[in-house]
């Protein structure tokens, strides 16, 4: 079969500090691959729709699969969805990823006759078989698939993550793919899933609250066969056990891999990890990005974080101290007001570390969703990108976005500062040199992306696709399993209280 994977377009975020390459597509296309298949992947972040449409013209392929990791993106998927079985009527259209794992049925009812079904979970291993079964009723008995007309068990976990590494290959143009300085930079999982539970977020319940390991070999062995310079490793929380960071460093040290690494942890890991982390230093780790989330208790612990504010200053001096770039991520509520805000850029006025600020969005697959006793303010798909307020702010929201903007850029300018300009004049210089223009065309694009009124006007325009309302809501946490994609029993490693 000719089977082409598409990765949808970029949201806000990419459009300023980076842009990744689509790892899981890498990795469904290796396994696709391997079965026989001629596998093409187009990813829309770099190219444009008329490009995917001269693309199904030309290759003419017998199955389209979307990688749909991201609410947002629901609405373009649909749209492409439609418009490639109005031009190709027998070709086999599927979706697989992280958010339409949880919206499976939604999205087939979106999408009418124009996608044949939804594979949930991760998916190297089905994919091949999904294909072999396109177009009989063998299809949704497979696991994880959701058709029209019924679905297969539960999805299942891939034997060893030593399978299926990801055929890098197939992205076209890799010079595109970046993340800040680390320009080019290409992408590497060492772990994968997450034991911990906090209640915004989904990673811990699509894999379960599994955590499984790469081999170090496997892990080296792709590390070794990246050709870019730069490497974010996109692991949930890098570094969580520290024997299988040992190991891999001592296989990276002897193939003498020289890379330098991006990647996200937990303060509580860093603190428990530090001589690991200061390994890696050596290794060529430079910038990490620390979920710090809240900078107070009572916030911790609604977002279940499961550390205290007194943690989460321990591990950024422990950060400063080995000599990390850091960057971290606070969670802007709607309830914020004035004097929330500016506590918030005071604080991150006096630390050296980068801030981010992302807004509190309770979206299927995490417990909040169920949980959040607020109503929704809007179902518009595009608006949950945790860049967009979609529970009732208390301020007016042009003067919640203009309080998150003014935030946001704030901490830009102290990045951009005179000194800060100094060195990134020399690095994009540098980069430059070596012919990316990533970077420097990033330096100059914040004021357009993170725009107060162009925030408030996304509000304003015509929603043609919405979620599902949420079911009647919990009032506890729920049950075990509940949320999870892969039921697997939920294991709690790393002394994670339950
Ligand atoms: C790297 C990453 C990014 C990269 C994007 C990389 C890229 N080009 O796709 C960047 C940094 C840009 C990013 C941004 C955001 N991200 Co992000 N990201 C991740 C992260 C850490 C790893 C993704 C990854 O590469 N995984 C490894 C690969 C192998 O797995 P995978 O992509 O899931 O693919 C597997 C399956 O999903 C499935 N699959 C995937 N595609 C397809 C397609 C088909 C056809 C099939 C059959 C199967 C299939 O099979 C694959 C192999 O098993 C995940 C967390 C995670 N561990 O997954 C969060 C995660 C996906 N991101 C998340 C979020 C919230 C965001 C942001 C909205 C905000 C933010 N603060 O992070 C932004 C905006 C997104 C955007 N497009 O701009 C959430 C998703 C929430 C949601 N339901 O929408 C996650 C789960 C993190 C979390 N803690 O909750 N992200
Ligand atoms: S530790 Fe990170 S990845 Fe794990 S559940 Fe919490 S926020 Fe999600």
């Amino acid at each position: 079969m000719r089977v082409l994977l598409v990765h949808p377009s970029a949201l806000m975020y990419s459009e300023v500090y980076l842009r990744l390459e689509p790892l899981g597509l890498e990795r469904v296309g290796a396994a696709v691959r391997a079965a026989g298949h001629d596998v093409r992947l187009l990813d829309l972040q770099i190219f444009g729709h008329a490009d995917y449409f001269r693309e199904v013209d030309d290759f003419a392929p017998d199955a389209v699969g979307f990688s749909l990791n991201y609410l947002a993106n629901v609405p373009e998927v649909l749209d492409l969805a439609k418009e490639t079985r109005r031009r190709r009527p027998h070709c086999f259209i599927f979706v697989g990823g992280h958010s339409a794992s949880f919206i499976a049925p939604e999205l087939l009812d979106h999408a009418g006759v124009a996608l044949d079904c939804v594979v949930r979970g991760e998916a190297e291993g089905i994919t091949p078989r999904v294909l072999e079964a396109a177009g009989d009723r063998r299809l949704e008995a497979l696991p994880g698939v959701v058709t029209r007309h019924g679905a297969g068990p539960g999805p299942t976990l891939l034997e060893s993550l030593d399978l299926h590494l990801p055929a890098r290959d197939l992205a076209r143009r890799r010079r595109k793919y970046f993340i800040g300085v680390l320009d080019p930079c290409a992408s590497a999982e060492l772990t994968r899933g997450c034991p911990w539970d906090c209640s915004f977020c989904s990673a811990w319940t699509f894999y379960g609250r599994s955590y499984r390991k790469a081999s170090p070999e496997a892990a080296a062995e792709d590390l070794a066969r990246i050709r870019e310079p730069n490497v974010f490793l996109v692991d949930d929380v890098a570094f969580i056990q520290a024997e299988h960071g040992y190991a891999i460093g001592r296989e990276v040290e002897r193939r003498g891999i020289r890379k330098q690494y991006y990647l996200e942890t937990r303060c509580d890991v860093l603190i428990k990890n530090r001589e690991l982390f200061a390994y890696w230093r050596r290794l060529g780790l430079h910038y990490m990005f620390l979920g710090v989330e809240a900078l107070d208790e009572e916030a911790l612990r609604v977002h279940r974080k499961r550390v205290t504010p007194s943690e989460n200053l321990h591990a950024l001096e422990i950060a400063r101290e080995i000599g990390f770039t850091v960057a971290l991520n606070i969670i802007a509520d709607p309830s914020w007001d004035e004097a929330r805000f500016a506590a918030v850029r005071e604080w991150a006025l006096s630390v050296p570390e980068i801030v981010h600020l992302t807004v509190a969005t309770p979206y299927p697959g995490t417990e909040t969703w169920l949980t959040e006793p607020r109503q929704l303010t809007t179902h518009d798909y595009r608006l949950f990108d945790v860049q967009h307020a979609v529970l009732p702010t208390a301020l007016p929201l042009r003067r919640f976005y203009e309080e998150l903007v003014a935030t946001q850029s704030v901490i830009n300018r102290k990045h951009l500062g005179w000194a800060a300009v100094r060195e990134a004049g020399m690095l994009a210089v540098d980069a430059l040199l070596r012919g990316q223009t990533n970077y420097v065309r990033m330096m100059w694009k914040f004021a357009s992306v993170y725009n107060a009124e162009r925030q408030y006007a996304d509000h304003l325009k015509p929603v043609r696709y919405e979620l599902s309302p949420r079911q009647p809501l919990l009032t506890a946490k729920p049950a075990k399993g509940v949320l999870f994609v892969h039921a697997t029993g939920g294991a709690t490693p790393g002394g994670v209280r339950s």
